[in-house]
């Protein structure tokens, strides 16, 4: 069983591979790493130097590199997790995010029908292709209504995914995937860089020293967040359907930004209390006058989605799928990795 993984140093396709090779014994992973000046390889740490682990170079926007992997290991499956993931940077970089994203998406299409026309083929889809919501919870009928040049990249993804599957009888799914984070979340996301705050925020009040609060964009947004673990296995499940049937995965649920400050600061053991509105609203210890988050506007987007909450009940009821993680578990994962991190950096010589 040979599963080719694009975005294998990502979150998703590092926390994929390890996935396979834990629970596969023929599972053989093919990761395609772009070629970086500095490689950043942290998340594959678990599984760089396993012996049915292969990486190869590639890049989505090299139409070549993606047909060459694809001739060369002849995959049962193709997982996409390669893309420009950050939202912010679309506005920064669309015709980049596009070329990755989009067009990305297009040549491992044609890789696949030139080269391996029965290799089951998943593309992430996102919960920013449903932007300007028009009801909650959001399901796979909701009408497409992207709010940033990426989620405008993901929806061409959905039509093209459809489009090939259809004409030429791929087994070709685009898999609606909500918020999902973990310890492997790259370091811009909110919740990352909340959690990260929060572990640097307690080391400096357990050691008597000063700090600077954590500077947030919109924290009324609203998204329905979930472990990245949880939702690999349900990408599997739905590669593994005998039809090319397309799901989405959500946590079923949905929190504000502040709802998930609040909860991060009391896991690292801080009580604090929100105050003031929109751009002089602020997060203090409780009783103190000590501000741990304020909000800057630095960090609000030119568009923004206000609230993500999707519904995953056919995914559960139809493929057996149930998360292991609420957002409470979640929320307290982050910030305990994150607090071995700091620590252990505070106490390295
Ligand atoms: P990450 O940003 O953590 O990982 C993205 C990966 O794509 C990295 O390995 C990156 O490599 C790679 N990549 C970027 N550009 C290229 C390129 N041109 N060629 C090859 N590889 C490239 O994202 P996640 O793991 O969080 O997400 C995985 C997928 O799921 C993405 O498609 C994302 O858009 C989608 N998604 C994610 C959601 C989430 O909440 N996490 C929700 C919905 C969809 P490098 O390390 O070199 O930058
Ligand atoms: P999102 O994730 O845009 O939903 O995309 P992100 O964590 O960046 O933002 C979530 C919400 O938090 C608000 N926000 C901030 N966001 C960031 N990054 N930094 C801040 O300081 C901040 N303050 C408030 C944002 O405005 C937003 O409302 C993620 C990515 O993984 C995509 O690839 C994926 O497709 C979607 O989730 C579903």
């Amino acid at each position: 069983m040979k599963i080719i993984i694009t975005g294998v140093t990502g979150q998703d396709g590092a926390n994929m591979a390890e996935y396979l090779l834990d629970n596969y014994a023929d599972a053989e992973v093919v990761g395609v790493v772009r070629r970086v000046s500095t490689p950043n390889k942290t998340n594959m740490g678990a599984f760089e130097n396993h012996p049915r682990f292969t990486e190869v170079s590639g890049d989505l926007t090299d139409g070549s590199s993606i047909d060459r992997v694809v001739r060369d290991y002849q995959p049962d499956y193709f997982i996409n997790f390669a893309a420009n993931s950050f939202v912010t940077s679309s506005w920064k970089s669309p015709l980049h995010v596009w070329d990755t994203n989009a067009m990305g998406t297009l040549r491992c299409l044609e890789s696949i029908r030139n080269y391996k026309p029965d290799c089951k083929f998943y593309s992430a889809g996102s919960s920013e292709e449903m932007g300007d919501v028009d009801y909650s919870p959001q399901d796979l009928k909701h009408p497409i209504k992207p709010r940033s040049p990426y989620g405008a990249s993901k929806a061409a993804c959905r039509h093209i995914v459809k489009v090939y599957r259809e004409s030429y009888n791929l087994f070709a799914i685009h898999g609606i995937l909500f918020n999902h984070e973990g310890v492997k979340r790259g370091e811009e996301f909110v919740t990352r860089k909340i959690t990260k705050a929060v572990a640097n925020i307690k080391m400096a009040i357990d050691q008597g020293k000063e700090f600077a609060p954590l500077q947030i964009g919109n924290a009324e947004a609203k998204r329905d967040w979930s472990d990245s673990e949880d939702f690999m296995r349900a990408v599997w499940l739905m590669l593994n359907q005998k039809e090319p049937k397309e799901y989405i995965l959500s946590s079923n649920e949905t929190h504000t930004v502040k709802e998930f400050v609040s909860l991060a600061f009391q896991e690292a053991g801080i009580a604090g209390l929100w105050s003031g509105e929109g751009l002089e609203e602020k997060f203090r210890i409780y009783q103190e006058n000590k501000i741990l988050v304020e909000v800057n506007q630095e960090f609000y987007r030119p568009a923004e989605v206000a609230i993500l909450h999707g519904d995953s009940t056919p995914i559960r009821e139809e493929l057996g799928w149930k998360p292991k993680f609420s957002f409470q578990d979640l929320v307290k994962r982050m910030v305990n990795n994150d607090l071995e991190i700091a620590k252990k950096r505070a106490f390295s010589p």
